[in-house]
């Protein structure tokens, strides 16, 4: 079986780490494009990264480039290009520049890779992804965005901070936009099976879904010049991962919602089953009154986003 070929559109932070993770899980051929400016960086990275397979023990083949002839035919395309946060930012103070970047990319990527599964990070996150559907037209179970693997994920972890527990025993779903308006939801948190609730008092509970809202931000703060990278990596890759093998895993993503929570035309985070198939199904979840008002909380503030998007696109 010839292996399977990777576009990843931004090789900045994030995108860096990414072809790492690629070739360590051997998860095909890996091409990581950028402007003609940084080039020479992404050359240097995919070289990097070549250079290390052989004492890794892993087979892939890495290349860098500005020229979107190299990603023709990708199997997965996962998109980074844009600019990140700065201390003081929102992610919605980034629709402006990053628009213009997403629709340069999607008018590519349409051309270039019309089977390809599309992952999207670039923020804001609910409004890109919409923004790149609407331009690539591409079937909406190929397009999604990463947010709630990565939210998830800062959830899970400050859970099992907490307890002293493994990460792996903790299971947990975020659900909404990328922003301050998320919704995680602890009253779906297992510990080993055991419901979160019955486990931690609710202000401990209610610190940690605290904290998972303003997680992207403390990092931002930490770093002081661009916003978290491994984290957002690891948990694209898992969306991709579970795609190329066909995994089926239950990950919360931006999806194109036709009805699901009574929401129609709209990107947002809700639990997904993603295979061979892409985004094979919306899980729907019975939400509690006060789950539901935030939700819609969140949805209004990915609306305002989308609203400025479709003045532009
Ligand atoms: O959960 C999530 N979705 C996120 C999203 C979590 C963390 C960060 N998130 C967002 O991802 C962040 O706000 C940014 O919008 C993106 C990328 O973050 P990263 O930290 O990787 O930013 P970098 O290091 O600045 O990398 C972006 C690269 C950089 O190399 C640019 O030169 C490139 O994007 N870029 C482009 N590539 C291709 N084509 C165009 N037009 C382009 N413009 C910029």
């Amino acid at each position: 079986m010839a292996r399977k070929k990777i576009a990843l559109i931004g090789g900045g932070q994030i995108g860096g780490v990414q072809a790492l993770l690629c070739a360590q899980k051997e998860l095909g051929d890996v091409v990581v494009l950028d402007i003609p400016a940084v080039e020479g960086t992404v050359k240097g990275k995919a070289l990097d990264i070549a250079e290390s397979t052989a004492i890794g023990g892993y087979d892939a083949k890495l290349s860098g480039t500005s020229d979107y002839a190299d990603i023709e035919g990708s199997d997965v395309v996962i998109v980074t290009a844009g600019v990140p946060r700065k201390p003081g930012m929102s992610r919605d103070d980034l629709l402006d520049v990053n628009v213009k970047i997403i629709t340069d990319v999607a008018n590519q990527v349409r051309e270039r890779c019309p089977g390809a599964f599309c992952i999207i990070i670039t923020n804001p996150l609910d409004s890109m992804v919409y923004g790149f559907r609407k331009i690539t037209g591409f079937p909406k179970n190929m397009v999604c965005g990463m947010a709630g693997v990565l939210d998830t994920s800062r959830f899970r972890s400050f859970v099992s901070m907490e307890l002293d527990v493994s990460v792996e025993d903790v299971a947990a779903t975020v659900l909404g936009g990328h922003g301050p308006t998320m919704v995680p939801l602890p009253r779906l948190c297992t510990v080993g099976g055991i419901p979160l609730t019955e486990l931690l008092p609710q202000e401990k509970i209610d610190a940690i879904v605290a904290r998972t809202r303003e997680a992207g931000t403390e990092i931002v703060k930490l770093l002081g010049n661009g916003s978290a990278f491994f984290s957002p990596a690891v948990s694209s890759i898992a969306m991709a991962e579970s795609y190329l093998k066909d995994k089926k895993r239950v990950l919360p993503c931006a999806a194109y919602l036709e009805g699901e929570y009574d929401i129609n035309g709209y990107y947002l985070g809700v639990p997904v089953i993603i295979g061979a198939g892409g985004v094979e199904k919306v899980i729907e979840v019975k939400l509690t009154g006060e789950e539901r008002a935030l939700l819609d909380n969140s949805l209004n503030a990915v609306k305002k986003a989308v609203e400025e998007v479709d003045k532009r696109i």
